[in-house]
């Protein structure tokens, strides 16, 4: 079901600075950059390479508001890695196979990610406390 890992989503305090260790440290580039009101973060993703199935990133996130899942998340755990991304043909059809088996899906529909994807996460007490999030992405 899955064709690659998408992005591994990590929690920053400040974007920038992040962004900067990145580029420097790992001579990374940053592919986009968005903000996404409906989760509660800015976001950066950093290209790392190209496969078969698509490219993979790595997607650096700051909250723009405390109250959100990367607000909670930095508050109680600091900064690192806060979920992977799968990468999936289609999203519905993941979403009913992977629901069908008892996994909580946080979302039952999917929502609007970053660079155009279609996203949907499925609840970390049901994934063995990794946050996971399924990507079908825009087709280019
Ligand atoms: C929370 N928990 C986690 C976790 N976040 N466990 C593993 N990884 C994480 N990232 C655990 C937490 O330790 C608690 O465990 C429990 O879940 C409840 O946490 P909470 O802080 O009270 O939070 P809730 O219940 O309000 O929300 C948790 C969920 C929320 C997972 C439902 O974070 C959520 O909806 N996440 C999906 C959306 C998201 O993360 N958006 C930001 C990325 P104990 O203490 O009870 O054992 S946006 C993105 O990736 C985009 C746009 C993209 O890729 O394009
Ligand atoms: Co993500």
């Amino acid at each position: 079901m899955f064709t690659r890992i998408d992005h591994v989503g990590i929690a920053v305090r400040d974007l920038e600075k992040s962004i900067s260790w990145y580029e420097t440290t790992f001579g990374l580039t940053v592919a986009s950059q968005e903000i996404n009101e409906e989760q509660g973060v800015r976001e950066a993703m950093l290209f790392v390479a190209d496969g078969p199935a698509g490219s993979s990133y790595v997607q650096l996130l700051e909250p723009i508001r405390p109250d959100s899942p990367v607000g909670k998340f930095l508050a109680r755990n600091g900064e690192g890695v806060h979920h992977i991304g799968y990468g999936v043909d289609d999203v519905e059809n993941a979403l009913a196979s992977i629901g069908a088996t008892g996994v909580r899906l946080v979302d039952k529909r999917p929502r609007h990610g970053s660079m155009g994807a279609s996203i949907a996460f499925l609840h970390p007490k049901d994934t063995g406390g990794v946050l996971t999030e399924l990507v079908q992405a825009t087709r280019r």
